[in-house]
């Protein structure tokens, strides 16, 4: 329906941009005829301290299933975020942070951050941290997260960011999955003028860790805290000690740079594990190319470091690129929904990269608060997590961007490392709602159920025929699930879990997740892990959790519960249930609406029939397709009786 507007850039913005549609069309193809080629040309723009020969090594077969890139090389990742910046760029700003307070804000320069870097990396290495050791790092949105992580990578130490709204147990799992022996947290985080009490959260969280023996403690707020002594250390105590000088250590090309976990279709939450060489080049060359990045922008990404966007897009793309990248602490809507465009107007932000969730959400408060500020600084917006719908690509282009800034919708995955399918800003024809084009060295491949490829227009299963360089390399511990998650739905292609429809002009429209996986707010979540949560109340027998679309959220938690004997429903019960999904997992996950079913629907052999369960959630009850395989066709008119979603 938009179709016929023209979102092109003005001629002067085009003409700086680093490719037009000529050169992405030929940059493309050379990437795709010979990825070696390309790649080791583009590895390039890494500095490596042992040049790479090999640059390709990838075999999708599952029986030999491996992924290498530049893998003869060495180099060092916070060495190429920072010292190698020094000589041109020390005294320019590497991080601007803005805090939850309007009034708190700092700048830190390349050369300060280095320095900050070698010294947490030295405090790490007095503690007998070393390379390949596991460091879980759960903190706020403050400078020292990114100290914290780019300190690991100096050291070889690999980093495993919680977000820091995950609860205690959240935290425990990841701490035993990875192992970790040290962490790092902060006393309290802030966010909308509410306290988190990350500290209070580790503790709870250390009492099942026995083997992590090291916490490191940043003070962000100084309030109340519990203390163990030997195990516990405050940063800036360690850091007063701490000598600036730190040799990085040299890293192969595929050893390991960070864990983060996410969630799938079954089971616990998989750490994702990614490389250093690849990654990094992709990171770097991604956030060049899409956000048509140029020295001297200010570039802001709104997300948390919890996520893989806030590691390839707030830190390791733009640092490894020379940019000044800004942290924000706070939430959108504090003091006031004004708070992005002000955040813009202060620090003249030149490309904003948000999540559509943020966007419906600030669309909702109307055009006020967006246009009592300029955001003339603003020349690029991008988006991702989620599909965004057209009206809120409309709303962002016209009311945020005044029609004047091209909008990048990225689609990209934690497994991913980077970006995969964008447009590239003045290269691109735009339309609302589509993610238009792979990037460069990507071969998206539709498939259909039974995998047989598509062509041209259809819709189907999005699968990546071949790899890039900043793909996933394991799960870690188990690279058997990284197998079977990701390379045997669809034997010899990197399965996505997205669907997807190709249109006439080559462009991708995403259409979400066809696996179990939910996407509320652009947050990850298994409805295994949230059945799992339930089930461990006491008075939960059975659950089905789906999800149903919410206006702001994207999706939200729809849950079907089935009582013990001997518990009655109740709002106490239902709120008791909600509150222990949060505790158990964190608030992202609160269930939206819980409804309460004496039985399930299940097929004879046992299997509850999810399609039907979501169908009763969407409130389109009057088409449960074929039901014949019901144990008990009755379960589904009580459920669809006192369906919540009305
Ligand atoms: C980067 C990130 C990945 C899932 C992915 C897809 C959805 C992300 C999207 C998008 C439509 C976009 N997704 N970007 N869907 N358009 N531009 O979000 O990673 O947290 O692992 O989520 O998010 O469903 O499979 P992650």
């Amino acid at each position: 329906m938009f179709d016929a507007h023209d979102f092109s850039v003005p001629e002067e913005w085009a003409k700086r941009a680093h490719a037009d549609n000529d050169k992405y069309l030929e940059m493309y193809q050379h990437s795709i005829n010979d990825p070696e080629g390309f790649w080791g040309e583009h590895g390039k723009r890494v500095d490596w301290i042992k040049p790479y020969s090999q640059v390709k090594d990838v075999s999708y077969d599952a029986k030999d299933l491996h992924i290498k890139w530049f893998h003869d090389g060495t180099l060092n990742v916070s060495a190429n975020c920072l010292d190698r910046h020094l000589e041109k760029r020390g005294d320019q700003v590497a991080i601007i942070w803005e805090g939850d307070e309007p009034t708190d804000d700092k700048s830190v320069t390349y050369r300060e951050l280095h320095a900050e870097v070698c010294k947490f990396a030295n405090v790490m290495k007095s503690r007998g941290i070393k390379k390949g050791d596991r460091v879980t790092i759960y903190m706020p949105m403050i400078v020292e997260a990114a100290v914290a992580m780019l300190a690991c990578a100096r050291i070889g130490a690999v980093h495993s960011v919680v977000f820091g709204g995950f609860s205690p147990d959240a935290l425990a799992g990841r701490i035993q999955d990875c192992e970790s022996n040290a962490v790092i947290t902060a006393d309290e985080g802030v966010r909308g003028a509410k306290k988190i009490p990350l500290k209070a959260n580790t503790d709870k969280a250390l009492e099942s860790c026995p083997d992590c023996t090291t916490c490191f403690v940043i003070k962000r707020t100084g309030g109340d805290i519990g203390w163990v002594e030997g195990r516990d250390l405050w940063y800036h105590e360690e850091m007063a000690k701490a000598s600036a000088d730190c040799p990085p250590e040299e890293m192969s090309a595929e050893d390991p740079l960070f864990i983060l976990y996410t969630s799938g279709s079954t089971g616990k939450p998989k750490g994702v594990l990614h490389t250093s060489g690849g990654y990094l080049v992709y990171a770097s060359m991604t956030h060049q190319y899409v956000f048509d990045y140029h020295d001297g922008d200010i570039y802001w990404c709104t997300a948390d470091v919890g996520w893989i966007t806030g590691h390839s897009y707030i830190l390791y793309g733009p640092l490894a690129n020379g940019a000044t990248t800004l942290m924000f602490e706070g939430v959108p809507n504090y003091p006031d929904s004004s708070r992005f465009w002000q955040v813009c107007d202060k620090h003249q932000v030149n490309i904003f990269y948000t999540a559509p969730t943020a966007i419906r959400a600030l669309m909702r408060e109307g055009n006020g608060p967006v246009e009592k500020t300029s955001r003339k600084s603003l020349r690029l917006l991008g988006t991702v997590g989620e599909p965004i719908n057209p009206e809120a690509w409309m709303w962002y282009h016209e009311v945020v961007g005044d029609t004047r800034c091209p909008i990048v919708d990225t689609w990209w995955q934690t497994e991913t490392g980077g970006i995969l399918i964008t447009p590239l800003p003045g290269a691109t024809k735009l339309k609302p709602g589509s993610a238009t084009r792979p990037f460069f060295g990507v071969k998206p491949m539709m498939v259909d159920h039974d995998g047989k490829e598509l062509d041209g227009a259809c819709e189907g299963n999005l699968c990546i025929a071949d790899s890039w360089p900043g793909q996933m390399r394991s799960v870690y511990g188990d690279h058997e699930r990284f197998i079977q998650t990701y390379f045997s739905t669809y034997p010899g292609r990197y399965f996505t879990g997205d669907g997807a429809k190709r249109d006439a002009d080559g462009y991708y429209w995403i259409t979400g997740r066809v696996d179990d996986v939910l996407n509320v707010s652009g947050h990850r979540m298994g409805t295994a892990e949230v059945e799992s949560a339930l089930v461990h109340h006491d008075a939960v027998s059975e659950a089905a959790v789906v999800g149903y679309p919410h206006d702001i959220k994207g999706q939200g938690i729809y849950v079907y519960v089935t009582l013990t004997k001997g518990f009655e429903p109740s709002d106490d019960l239902r709120k008791e249930l909600v509150q222990w999904v949060r505790k158990e997992i964190g608030p992202i996950a609160s269930p939206d609406l819980l409804q309460w079913a004496p039985g399930l629907p299940k097929t004879r052999s046992g299997k509850i029939m999810r399609r039907i369960l979501r169908k009763i959630a969407e409130n389109d009850y009057a088409n449960l397709g074929d039901t014949s395989t019901l144990a008990d066709p009755s379960v589904v008119d009580d459920l669809i009786e006192n369906r919540m979603n009305r």
